[in-house]
Formats: C-alpha cells, structure tokens, sequence
C-alpha cells in the first residue's frame, strides 16, 4: 500500500515538475499549482466570455463497477456474466479480465483525491448487482452495500456530488443460468427489486441514479451479435424481446425507486443514443435527421421517452415483434427527471430523400477518421444534434452527456509524462460542439467524461484506455495524462478552452 502511494507521487512529480503541467494529484502536493491556476483562470474568463458554459455546469468523471473495481470474489459478492465472459479464452483481448482492474475497491480513497484534483465536481459510478444481491434476488449482502457507503461518503466529504448507475452490464450469473438473462420479464422484476433496494439504503445521501447504461450493448451486441458478455446469437424476435424486456427494466425500477425513496431523487436513463447528423446542416436535412434519430432509436430509447413502439419499428419487425401489453407499454414511458446519452459518434449521416421513410441514411466514407477503437469514427458534431434532438423530440429540459471520451493506446515518454494531444483534440473538438448547444440553450446541464481512469475497456481488455488519468496494471499507480489538465482547466473554469 505504502509502495504504491509513494510510486505514484513519484509519477505524478514528474509530471507535475513543470508550471504547464502542474496538477495536483495529491492533496499535500496541491498549494502551488492551485494558485497559479486561479490566476490562469481569472484572466480566462476575462479572456473569453463568451466561452462560459452556463452557471453551476456540472463536470464529472463516470467509471462502471467491472471496469474498475476488481475485488471480484471479496465480501460475499456474486458472480457476473462478465466474470464468466471474460475466462472464455479468446473472448477478450489478451484474454484479460476484470479480477484486479483498478483495484479501486481497495483505492477509492485514493481515486476521489484524483477526481478532486481535477476539479471534477461529480462522479458517474455504477453499482455491481451481484455485489449487493450475490443470487440477483432474494437476501442482500450487506457487506457489498458497505463498498458502496463507504465510496459515496468518501465523495460527499470531498464535495463530489454522487451520480449512481443501477446496471452497467455486470448481470449476476444466477439470472442468466435461471431465466436466461434479459431473455426473461423475471430479469425485469428482479432488477426492479434491486434497483428499490437500492434507493431505500442510499437516497439519503445519492439523489441522481440512472437506471441502465447503454441498452443497445446489453441487448442486441450481447444477445444477437454475440460481441459481449453473455455472448448469445439468438434469433431476431427473442432479440426484439430481450430488448423490450430491458426497457420494462428501466420502467418497474423507475417506479419502484419513487416508491422506497426516502426523499426526493432525480432518475433518468443513461443511454447510447443512435445519433443521426444532417450532414449538411439545411432545414430539410436537419428535419430528416431529427426523424431518422427517432427511428434509430424506436426499439429502446424512443420508447422509452414515448410509452410506444413507432409503426416503423413494428412494422419492421412484422412477426419478430416483442409480446408486450399496453400496461407494460405505460410502465416503460414512466416520466423522467432527466435524459443521461452517452455520446462517442455520429452513427449516421443524413440527407433528406423523397422515398417513404424521408431520409437517407449515409455510412462514413470508407477513410472516414477514426480514434484507436476500431468504431469510433470521429464526428464531433455529434455532441450537438444528440442532445438538440433529445429536447426537439421530446421536449426534454433536462439533459446530461452521461459519457464522452476516446480511447488510446498512450504510451509513456521517456520522463514519464503521457503527453495525449489525441485525446485533448478529440476532447476540444467535441467540447466545442458542446458549448455551441449550451449557448443555443439546449438544456444541458452536465458532463460526464468517460473515463476518469484507463479501466477494463470489454473485448479490448486492458489495450485501449479511456481515462484522463493513466493506470499502471501493474503496479496499480495512477498517473494524470496532459489531457487531466485540460479537462481541468475546463472544469475549473467553466469556461470552453
Ligand atoms: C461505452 O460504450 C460504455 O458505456 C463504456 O463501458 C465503455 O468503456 C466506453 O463506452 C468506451 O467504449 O458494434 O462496432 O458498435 C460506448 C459505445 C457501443 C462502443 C458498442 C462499442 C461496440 C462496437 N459502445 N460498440 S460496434
């Protein structure tokens, strides 16, 4: 332990050694650095006004429980279809797994120091399932809700406001090996259960939760495209019906946490939005992208927001369509505080067309940019129609970017410094697609960085890091990469650099 505190002050010496990069890691390492960016940050603003984002924006860091807690078999915690996925040889990239990840179970103090001397004012984490119910259902495991306690006090005294996912794709196994997973409304209720548990021991304290994260991932990549964990390609109407369960998920937890609450919480959704972009921005263009972004997302998002199916989606679907009841239907359009979309790319550009749907539907051109994951086509304009379509569609007022971020393979330079002028040009371009948003008076009201450090990034395992702050796997240390300061600066400041 000791060890690991002093090599990571070592690391983060070196970089903190020169003014330009000078971030305080540590909190006894803090007094310098502060004061030359409190002046660096008045002359800021002076600077550039107009760059504000509105009063009381809020930035924050978001992890997920197997991507970085990693304690897997400590305090009575369940096993997770991805602890079983990830032992699949040849499932994962370098056949990794999420055993000892970040080891934050045993570093969260340490991590809500990092958060902290990045000015992250809140932090995005998810809560494992089988921690706090080892079987899915039935008896709690008190000890695994104390890992959880004890991280949301630590953040509280630190002044971090706490955001808390209910399911980031760690399903505990029994659910899967019983009912086959979201294949069952069972899963739906047992997550229900959960997720009121949840909100009775911890809403003293959490008043932000986002149900599930990201459905298309869980559902169709893990049930059809057998991409993620529990790796099943099942036919197209079991698919329509894992999908239509997952969002009855969302809707009983949703009504189920307003009832356990213990005061008054905010509950939305945190979704990977399908976004189509008007790839020239015309009138008819940005309408015909605005109606193709509801169909894209018909089958989990739009129904959500809607409590129905589109025609479109039905139709689509002809017999493969899910069984559902006009009851269920209700409970999945159940009113939400806020929208959470995770925002990485523009799935789709778009053109206005005489044909039926109104739209035509463009993939990026085959030299079309990418970041180091192989999907992640860079289209910064993404971060402004996702959350305009979100309010124009459903008049939302309400929205936070639950995640952004790209991944990288950072390397370490010679002084140890991880100089990632990648990460910092991805982040300018889409920040500033952010800013244009907030200034237009879309109702963004935070964001979310993904990820606070590099973490167990699924099939890609350990290879591609997302985090503004570098891990050692095997040492454990933390190190803060160049674009830590950047989201600093912004962060601190408020204000678009
Ligand atoms: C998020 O997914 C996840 O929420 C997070 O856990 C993850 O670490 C992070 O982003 C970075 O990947 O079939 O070609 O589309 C981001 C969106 C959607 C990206 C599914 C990967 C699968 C490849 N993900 N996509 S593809």
């Amino acid at each position: 332990m000791r060890s690991e505190k002093s090599r990571s002050r070592r690391n983060f010496l070196k970089l903190g050694g020169s003014t330009a990069l000078g971030l305080a890691a540590v909190s006894s390492l803090s007094c310098q650095p502060e004061k030359s960016q409190t002046e660096n940050g008045q002359s800021l603003q002076q600077l550039n006004p107009i760059r504000k984002f509105p009063d009381n924006f809020i930035w924050g860091t978001a992890t997920a429980a197997y991507q970085v807690e990693g304690a897997v078999n400590e305090d009575g915690r369940g096993v997770s279809i991805w602890d079983t996925y990830s032992k699949i040889p040849g499932k994962i990239l370098n056949n990794d797994n999420g055993d000892i990840a970040c080891d934050m179970y045993h570093r969260y103090k340490e991590d809500v120091l990092l958060m902290k001397s990045i000015h992250a004012g809140a932090y995005r984490f998810s809560i494992s399932w089988p921690r706090v119910f080892p079987n899915g259902t039935g008896t709690a495991n008190p000890k695994g809700l104390d890992f959880y306690n004890n991280l949301i006090d630590e953040l509280l005294a630190n002044g971090i406001t706490t955001y808390a996912t209910l399911y980031h794709w760690d399903l505990p196994q029994v659910l899967q090996d019983k009912y086959g997973g979201w294949q069952s409304k069972e899963t739906s209720k047992a997550f229900a259960d959960y997720a009121a548990y949840i909100t009775e021991k911890i809403s003293d304290r959490v008043k932000h939760y986002f149900t599930l994260n990201e459905f298309y991932s869980f559902t169709d990549l893990s049930y059809e495209r057998g991409e993620l964990a529990p790796g099943l390609k099942l036919d197209q109407k079991s698919v329509a019906q894992v999908r239509h369960n997952a969002v009855l998920a969302h809707g009983m937890a949703v009504q189920a946490m307003r009832q356990t609450t213990q005061s008054p919480i905010e509950i939305g959704v945190a979704e990977n939005i399908v976004t189509a972009v008007p790839v020239i921005e015309t009138p008819e263009n940005i309408e015909a992208a605005k109606k193709a972004t509801r169909e894209l997302n018909a089958g989990l998002l739009t129904v959500m927001m809607e409590g129905k199916y589109t025609e479109h989606y039905l139709k689509g679907l002809g017999v493969n369509a899910p069984d559902f009841t006009d009851a269920e239907l209700k409970l999945i359009g159940s009113p939400l505080d806020f929208v959470g979309i995770n925002v990485y790319l523009a799935n789709k550009y778009v053109l206005a067309a005489t044909n039926a749907d109104g739209y035509e539907l463009l993939s990026h051109a085959k030299n079309h940019p990418t970041m180091a994951s192989p999907w992640h086509m860079v289209s910064p304009e993404s971060m402004y129609w996702a959350p305009r379509f979100v309010k124009d569609l459903w008049g939302t007022n309400k929205i936070y970017i639950t995640e952004n971020g790209c991944g990288a393979t950072d390397t370490l330079s010679d002084d140890g410094k991880i100089l990632d002028t990648d990460r910092v040009m991805f982040l300018k371009n889409y920040l500033a697609q952010l800013h244009r948003a907030t200034s237009e008076g879309i109702p963004v009201k935070g964001y979310f960085h993904w990820s606070l450090m590099d973490n167990f990034e699924w099939i890609f395992g350990y290879g591609i890091r997302f985090g503004l702050f570098y891990t050692d796997y095997k040492t454990l240390a933390r190190t803060p990469k160049l674009s830590a300061e950047y989201f600093k600066t912004i962060a601190k400041n408020n204000i678009l650099v």
